[in-house]
């Protein structure tokens, strides 16, 4: 029941999610009692996810921090902004003069969406420029691949999705990772359209699905050249598709460069169920949905490539109810022309390979690295080596609510605001509206927004000129492209607005922005799946959980040892519930064992962003290496074995 004095306020979650919701906030004495989706939001559609309606455990979380603190020997102590300021300032001024800004790196991954957050990038490029990430851990290999084979990446609207006969989530979770896209779904399935999922790993969305199938972990790219050929051999492409693709004879050689039963056999199912889905999927318009897992592998831009190809030559690119669906361009609305990011900076260190990379970096030294919105030591590869690299920085800063495992390598930790305090913009990767990102309640005493952060520093370093103004007026700048289209920020401010730069339909008349024109049709492939050798059968797979956004649980939702779930024959000697070793070629971890019939028996399935101080890091287990194109991580690849715990 609403006391009388409830406020309801309007804000948007920037959580690293595709749904982007809108939230309407409850706030009572300046306390938010209630979050609830709000009923407005075309998408949001009133509710919210697991994770983000318990997000209020966090917000109050008793270990949030409120003060800067300083290490002094292997503790932190509680210093004031001031101090903090000015002993960052000194330094980063001294870098600069002795080493150039080459010898600082600014890292910044995705605990904010917010547009605002740019800025922050932008006062380190200012201020150098400095060494910043290349590539993208999370969707680079994809849009990439998309990018080489349409010359764009963004998707069709999200609703189009209703206008498909057979919808096919190649590889994508929705009941853990999207979950406002189960209602377009089930929408979609009631008006008669056929769902298809293609996935390695079971999950709850096999039971909505009209047909399934669980291949080999990177078997996507056998499975749509095995299904390409069926197209080919029946006659069922597109008989203009040669006309807006380039190499279509390549692609059409590629896709018959082995039998049906070679291509069903390098994907792990059977002959029958590639024409199963070849059928399904020539019943069009059909759309392919396909997730942000399969392309964290060693050929991950390879399989959307394939797909991609698969899409154009089925004639399902351009049209309604149609298309190969990766990343919405969720940047599309704004105007960020000021920071021109990698164009300038004098090094690059891609993200992938963050750890070892500032390890090894020379001619300058990275000596101070800036960490924000982003927990590396958790969430990037090779946990132990990142944990040593920011270790061993003369000066490592971390800005983060919480004492993370990437907060404990810092030298000072600055504490700032959450997404309930927070004042931005967003855009999403799953859909096309926008939304501001209002502050429901005033931060804690001691938290500043990294906004609020940059402004200090520059007025420090001699940069307050572009960084003295308030958060809106940055907004209105980063609205410029969109104001007198619709969605200025006063539109904003009225609910949420769909980009007016967005359009229906991706590649509509199949108009494709590639040098040509045309599509680009892959032509060579390595199509083996990765194998994992006899001593180590198992790929680890550490995938997100409802649980938690990324390595941000809600507290008390760890304890005791991780959960690893394997198929019961995969884990002879074991049984369930006992506790074992999951041991990789670089390290190894104790968890407990949960058994599932249901999943293949070459993979070992982990939850992601397990606490690395807690011996719950899969990331401890994972080499850093990059994806074919596009500087994606290679998450998914790692062979593990088990091993009985203790020994
Ligand atoms: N609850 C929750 N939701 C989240 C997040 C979270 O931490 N928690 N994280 C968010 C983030 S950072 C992102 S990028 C997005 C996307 O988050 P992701 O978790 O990447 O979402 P999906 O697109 O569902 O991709 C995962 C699916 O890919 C499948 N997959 C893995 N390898 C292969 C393969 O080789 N072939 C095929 N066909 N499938 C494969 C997995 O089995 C899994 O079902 O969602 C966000 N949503
Ligand atoms: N093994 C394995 N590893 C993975 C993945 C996987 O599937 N498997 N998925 C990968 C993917 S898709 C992604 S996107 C990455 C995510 O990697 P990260 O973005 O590094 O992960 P998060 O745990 O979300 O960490 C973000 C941190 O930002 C903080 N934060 C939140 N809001 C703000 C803010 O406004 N300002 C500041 N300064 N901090 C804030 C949070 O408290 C949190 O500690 O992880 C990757 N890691
Ligand atoms: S995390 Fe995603 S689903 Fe959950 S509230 Fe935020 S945007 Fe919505
Ligand atoms: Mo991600």
């Amino acid at each position: 029941m609403s006391a009388e004095n409830t406020q309801h306020k309007q804000t948007a979650c920037n959580r690293d999610c595709p749904d982007v919701c809108g939230i309407v906030a409850a706030v009572e004495d300046g306390r938010v009692v209630r979050l609830q989706g709000d009923p407005q939001h075309p998408v949001t559609k009133g509710f919210l996810c697991h994770r983000t309606s318990r997000f209020l455990q966090r917000q109050y979380d008793p270990e949030r921090l409120t003060s800067p603190l300083i290490r002094r020997g292997s503790d932190f102590e509680p210093i004031s902004w001031g101090e903090a300021f000015d002993t960052i300032a000194d330094r980063m001024l001294r870098i600069r003069d002795e080493s150039g800004g080459a010898a600082i790196l600014h890292y910044r991954c995705g605990g904010s969406l917010g547009i605002v957050k740019h800025v922050t990038d932008y006062f380190f490029e200012r201020f150098g420029p400095v060494t910043i990430k290349s590539g993208d851990i999370c969707s680079g290999a994809g849009e990439a691949a998309q990018m080489e084979d349409f010359g764009d990446g963004d998707c069709s609207d999200l609703f189009d999705v209703l206008n498909s006969k057979t919808i096919v989530l190649w590889g994508k979770n929705p009941y853990v990772g999207q979950v406002h896209l189960l209602p377009i779904l089930k929408e979609a399935k009631r008006n008669g359209a056929r769902l298809v999922l293609i996935d390695p790993v079971y999950h709850r969305t096999a039971g909505l699905s009209d047909l399934y199938l669980q291949p080999r972990p990177g078997g996507d790219m056998a499975l749509a050249l095995g299904v390409a050929q069926v197209f080919f051999e029946r006659g069922w492409h597109d008989p203009a598709a040669a006309s807006y693709c380039n190499h279509f004879d390549d692609f059409r050689s590629l896709a018959f460069s082995r039998s049906l039963a070679e291509w069903a056999g390098l994907a792990d199912v059977g002959v029958d169920e590639v024409q199963s889905f070849a059928e399904a999927y020539a019943d069009g318009p059909s759309s392919i949905l396909a997730g942000w897992g399969m392309q964290r592998r060693g050929k991950g831009a390879a399989a959307i490539r394939s797909i991609d190809a698969l899409g154009a030559i089925s004639g399902n690119m351009g049209v309604s109810g149609g298309g190969v669906s990766f990343y919405f361009k969720r940047r599309g609305a704004f105007d960020l022309s000021f920071a021109r990011g990698e164009a300038v900076a004098p090094r690059t260190i891609p993200e992938s390979l963050l750890g070892p990379g500032i390890l090894e970096a020379t001619a300058p030294p990275i000596r101070m690295v800036w960490v924000t919105a982003a927990n590396p030591v958790a969430m990037l590869p090779e946990s132990q080596t990142v944990q040593q690299a920011l270790k061993s920085r003369e000066l490592t800063v971390v800005v983060d609510s919480f004492l993370t495992d990437t907060a404990r390598c810092a030298h000072i930790v600055l504490p700032t605001t959450t997404m309930l305090e927070e004042d931005d913009l967003v855009g999403s990767y799953g859909h096309h509206w926008l939304a501001e990102v209002r502050p429901v309640v005033s931060p804690p005493a001691g938290v500043k927004s990294d906004y609020e952060i940059s402004r200090e520093l520059a007025r420090r370093v001699g940069l307050d000129d572009e960084f003295s103004c308030n958060v809106e007026t940055w907004k209105r700048r980063l609205l410029g492209n969109v104001a007198n289209k619709g969605a200025s920020l006063d539109d904003l401010r009225r609910g949420p607005v769909r980009n007016p730069l967005a359009g229906q339909i991706i590649f509509e008349d199949r108009k494709f922005p590639t040098p040509t024109g045309r599509v680009n049709l892959i032509r060579h492939v390595d199509p083996e799946p990765p194998q994992p050798p006899p001593d180590r059968p198992l790929l680890l797979m550490a995938l997100s959980t409802e649980k938690s956004q990324g390595s941000q649980w809600v507290h008390g939702a760890l304890d005791g040892p991780a959960v690893a779930t394997v198929h019961p024959d995969s884990a002879a000697g074991f049984g369930e519930g006992d506790l074992a070793r999951v041991q990789s070629e670089i390290g190894e971890l104790t968890v407990r064992l949960q058994f599932d019939s249901r999943q293949r028996r070459d993979v070992l399935l982990m939850p992601k962003g397990g606490h690395f101080r807690d011996g719950r890091c899969a990331n401890a287990l994972v080499s850093a290496a990059q994806t074919d194109s596009g500087g994606g991580a290679v998450y998914y690849d790692t062979p593990v074995r088990l091993l009985p715990a203790g020994k």
